[in-house]
Order: C-alpha cells, then sequence, then structure tokens
C-alpha cells in the first residue's frame, strides 16, 4: 500500500490525499510532526533530504517528493490528466504558476496567520500579500471563460490550485472578491469523492 508521509493543515499534502481519494488508491497517510520539527530529523531526511513533507513512498525505499510531482505519478492514464500534449502543457503550466505565483505568496502567508507569526512576520506578509491577490486576479480572469483550469474539465491543474485556495482566507484573504474563484471552488467540491483537507483518513504517526 502506498504511504504518504504528510502534516494535515498542509495544502500540499492535501493535493495528493484529494486526488487519491477520487482515484480509490488506498493509502495510509504518517502524520509528521513539523512543529516539532520531525522533518528535519536524519530519519527524515533519508526520506526526502530537501526536509519537507508531502512524500509519496511508492514501494518500500522508493520515494517521491514534491506535491505536484506526485499528482502526476498518480494521474498518469487517468482523466484527471489528459493524453493531448497541449492540455498537459497548460497542467504543467498552472503547476508552475501554483508553485512559483500562489503557493509562496498564499500559503505561507495563512501559515504564519494560524501559528500566530504574521506580526513578527510583518514586512514579508506586507510585499507578500500583493502578490498573492496578484494570483488570485489572475485564476478569477482565467475562470471567468472557462469552468476549470483546463480543456473544460476537472484535472489535477485544479486539484493543485484549488488546495491553498479555499483555505485562503485563514490567511486574510478576501476570496468574496473574486466571484468567478467562487463558483470554481463550489465545482471543485461537488466532485465525485471530494474529501475536506480537515479528514484524516487512516494515519499512523511518524515516529523519529
Ligand atoms: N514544493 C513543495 C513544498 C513542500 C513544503 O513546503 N512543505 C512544507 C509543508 S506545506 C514543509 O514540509 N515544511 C516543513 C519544513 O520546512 O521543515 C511541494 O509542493 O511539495
Amino acid at each position: 500500500m502506498f504511504r504518504l508521509y504528510d502534516h494535515l493543515p498542509s495544502g500540499n499534502g492535501y493535493k495528493n490525499r484529494l486526488l487519491m481519494n477520487q482515484l480509490g488508491i488506498p493509502f495510509e497517510r504518517v502524520e509528521v510532526d513539523l512543529p516539532a520539527g520531525q522533518t528535519r530529523t536524519p530519519e527524515f531526511l533519508k526520506i526526502n533530504p530537501i526536509g519537507r513533507i508531502p512524500v509519496l513512498e511508492l514501494a518500500p525505499g522508493k520515494y517521491l517528493p514534491e506535491s505536484n510531482a506526485i499528482l502526476l505519478y498518480l494521474s498518469e492514464g487517468t482523466p484527471f490528466q489528459p493524453d493531448d500534449r497541449w492540455q498537459r502543457a497548460q497542467i504543467f503550466q498552472w503547476m508552475c504558476f501554483e508553485q512559483y505565483s500562489h503557493e509562496p505568496n498564499i500559503a505561507t502567508i495563512r501559515h504564519w496567520t494560524r501559528i500566530g507569526k504574521a506580526t513578527e512576520f510583518k514586512t514579508l506578509v506586507e510585499m507578500k500579500r500583493p502578490l498573492g491577490n496578484h494570483a488570485l486576479r489572475v485564476m478569477d480572469s482565467h475562470l471567468r471563460e472557462q469552468p476549470y483550469f483546463v480543456g473544460q474539465r476537472y484535472t489535477i491543474a485544479d486539484i493543485a490550485l484549488y488546495a491553498y485556495t479555499h483555505v485562503a482566507g485563514e490567511g486574510g484573504f478576501v476570496l468574496e472578491e473574486f466571484p468567478s474563484i467562487c463558483r470554481w471552488l463550489e465545482r471543485v467540491r461537488e466532485q465525485p469523492n471530494h474529501i475536506e483537507i480537515t479528514d484524516p483518513g487512516k494515519t499512523i504517526l511518524f515516529l523519529a
């Protein structure tokens, strides 16, 4: 059975949990205690030298880190990743956007807010918030014309972007200002076998 090294509040981990649920792939979630520093222990660094979750263990000792690489791996040959070359390239395009323009600005502010450090990181928050809002504007304008990010249907591009967008309010982003995003969030929530970010599934603890 696949194992996902994960941390429940993580949007990156959630992308992979959500897809595996929607594909009906059984997996065991290994909860890694980030606040306790477990990602930086020698035991975890053997799993991912970068010291970050999520990591998918495909077979004993065979590890794949990076949430979007995991999405690509799991969705190959399924309706979540089209065969069409142009559509696949557009999926990669949105995933790069997510990692470069969206997650670093929206997920970080959400994280600092959740752990009560938004004031301590005030300068960074002030720098990142307009960049996060810009990313949301880009998404909203794209979704004004289309129901999903690529090919008029739900794909891993939507999963990659849904993860931190739907909880952006936890970082003080005002999603109501982006009506096309709000309608898209609803469409994503209505997909079969959708799970919430708070759903732990079958979980064991990482012991290090
Ligand atoms: N690009 C990576 C980012 C992974 C990442 O930033 N993980 C965070 C949690 S969301 C983490 O493990 N932080 C722990 C640490 O830095 O020690 C991905 O998409 O998987």
